[in-house]
């Protein structure tokens, strides 16, 4: 049975959920949900997701939301495929919530709110409210600067190996460095740009923009 995601692929939500079954070779397909429409409020997709965001998933009988969920399920679903994406001690798993809990709610909310004032509105014809992407700026370089010191110490966030934690980070960052022309957070940063660097070339990743194309 084929995973199906619902959400359209260039949206930063469900990129993470498809990196994350191209990590694990996990065969899926993508149902196009038209947020221009507001194909995500109708009752048909409210049924998926009732907060009417995407994406959600449905594996056979089983649904699922909320884009880092669904990583985590299928992280754990197929533990014995591909990448170890979730740590293998108990504390490096606890490492990985940690950041992951950094990534949703310290780094995530500013970009999200960046991306909607200085790409998403202008996009649709309204202005967007440069004051508040500024706040959000000197904020994110805040946070980049904890990332450049953590990255000083171990090759990704959550410790040595490539974790979910890195790949929930993919779809944000690459809003800021290339829509939002925002790329200086990343190269003022040696460590934070090695990093990307290495992230954004992931075989999976690469297929993801692929699918964008
Ligand atoms: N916490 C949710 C957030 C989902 C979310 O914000 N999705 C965005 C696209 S990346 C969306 O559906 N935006 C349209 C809307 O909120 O109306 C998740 O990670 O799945």
């Amino acid at each position: 049975m084929v995973v199906k995601v619902y959400g359209p692929i260039g949206a930063a939500c469900p990129q993470r959920v498809v990196a994350c079954l191209l990590e694990k070779g996990v065969e899926f397909e993508i149902v196009n949900v038209d947020l221009q429409s507001g194909e995500h409020k109708k009752p048909e997709f409210l049924a998926r997701q009732p907060f009417g965001q995407v994406p959600a998933i449905e594996d056979g009988d089983f649904r699922l939301f909320e884009s880092r969920a669904i990583m985590r399920y299928y992280a754990t679903k197929y533990a014995d495929r591909g990448p170890n994406l979730l740590g293998k001690t108990l504390e490096e798993k606890a490492l990985v919530d940690q950041w992951l809990e950094v990534e949703a709610h310290n780094y995530n909310d500013l970009i999200y709110t960046l991306v909607l004032q200085l790409v998403v509105l202008p996009r649709m014809g309204e202005r967007g409210d440069l004051a508040l992407a500024h706040a959000c700026e000197q904020k994110l370089e805040k946070v980049l600067d904890v990332y450049e010191e953590r990255l000083s110490k171990s090759k990704y966030l959550a410790g040595e190996s490539f974790t979910l934690v890195d790949l929930s980070h993919l779809p944000g960052t690459r809003y800021i460095v290339e829509e939002a022309g925002m790329g200086h957070l990343v190269t003022e940063r040696d460590n934070v740009n090695a990093w990307w660097k290495d992230i954004s070339n992931r075989p999976s990743w690469k297929k993801v923009m692929k699918l964008m194309d």
